[in-house]
């Protein structure tokens, strides 16, 4: 009976039983979330969705340092294991979301005064027990996030001040060593389109394939603002460039800001989801872009805490976002 319901859907043409990773398999694309682990721990209309619509799971705060090393040399992978065994019964793949970054370390870490060899050894500490735990079971990490300021050149962090320009060669390398087949990735923000900090980071990661150092792909965040939107013809030619060195991207926190948006919300709506599918399209055409994420499932549960920014709304009713992205991979 079921079968035949299903069939009966696809000759109407109604779809409502492929969700939206089955669309995607044959586009060669993977769709993902990242995960608020209350919600999936306790909450079978979150757990639902991700089960229909994605193949991409990502812990939205569980794996950052902070949360897995809250004591030094002291770690905790309560929750990320629980997250990585969800993904394997499910038949997700799991993304690991972040081994440095200068945001969510811990008081230890800001606290602590470390020297150069000091603070050179809690990176290689962190990134190589962490990437060895989930050896096998992450399939690409986020090594380095955020490490490019917003006004040019290198982000004035902790890593930075202490460590020099190069810490960032050094964490790949020890991310490599310690999970010799995650792909790696350098992830950041506001870096979609051809703009001043994307060049940097195109430099930078020319540099590292120049030099050797094992990188794979760079994430594209995609916090993208409604009232602001991106260039889609300069976000295909940023994919384009990458895909020159031979690098991967992953579309890794796809949400709108929709917030400052003038006109009714069924405009505003129908704007947020046409910038998904847009984007989704982009992806789709780009030879390397291989995943699209979205920061999050529910309006409700964003950080952004405001507006449509997601594919769902805060009842778990899809948005026109979610049909949008149907489409697009759908080829409509
Ligand atoms: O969504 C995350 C939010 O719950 C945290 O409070 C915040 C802390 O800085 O981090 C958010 O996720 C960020 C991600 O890890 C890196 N890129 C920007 C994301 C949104 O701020």
């Amino acid at each position: 009976m079921k079968n035949q319901l299903i069939l009966l859907g696809l000759l109407i043409g109604t779809s409502s039983a492929q969700g939206l990773k089955d669309l995607a398999a044959p586009r060669n694309l993977d769709v993902g979330a990242a995960i608020n682990m209350f919600q999936l721990m306790d909450n079978p209309d979150y757990t639902d969705i991700l089960e229909k619509d994605f193949n991409v799971v990502v812990a939205e705060n569980a794996m950052k340092m902070d949360a897995s090393q809250p004591q030094r040399g002291e770690f905790n992978f309560a929750l990320g294991d629980l997250l990585s065994s969800y993904a394997q019964k499910n038949n997700m793949k799991l993304r690991g979301h972040t081994l440095l970054w200068h945001e969510q370390v811990p008081k230890w870490m800001t606290d602590g005064n470390f020297g150069k060899d000091e603070l050179e050894e809690v990176m290689k500490n962190h990134i190589q027990t962490v990437a060895s735990h989930y050896k096998g079971r992450v399939y690409a990490w986020d090594v380095v996030n955020e490490a490019i300021s917003d006004s040019g050149g290198m982000r004035d962090t902790l890593w930075r001040r202490t460590l020099g320009d190069d810490f960032i060669a050094r964490a790949f390398r020890y991310a490599r060593e310690a999970d010799p087949n995650a792909k790696l990735f350098y992830n950041d923000y506001n870096s979609e389109t051809m703009n001043r900090k994307s060049n940097d980071i195109f430099e930078m990661v020319k540099k590292l394939k120049a030099d050797g150092v094992p990188i794979d792909g760079v994430g594209m965040q995609m916090h993208l603002t409604l009232v602001a939107p991106p260039s889609i013809t300069e976000i295909q030619q940023n994919m384009k460039r990458l895909e020159g060195l031979g690098l991967e991207v992953h579309i890794t926190e796809f949400d709108v800001r929709t917030t400052g948006f003038m006109g009714t919300v069924a405009e505003r709506n129908a704007a947020t989801a046409k910038l998904y599918k847009d984007v989704v399209n982009v992806c789709l055409q780009a030879k390397n872009c291989t995943t699209f994420i979205v920061w999050g499932v529910t309006d409700g549960q964003s950080w952004l805490k405001a507006g449509s920014p997601l594919m769902w709304d805060a009842f778990f009713k899809p948005n026109p976002a979610y049909f949008a992205v149907q489409e697009a991979l759908q080829g409509k």
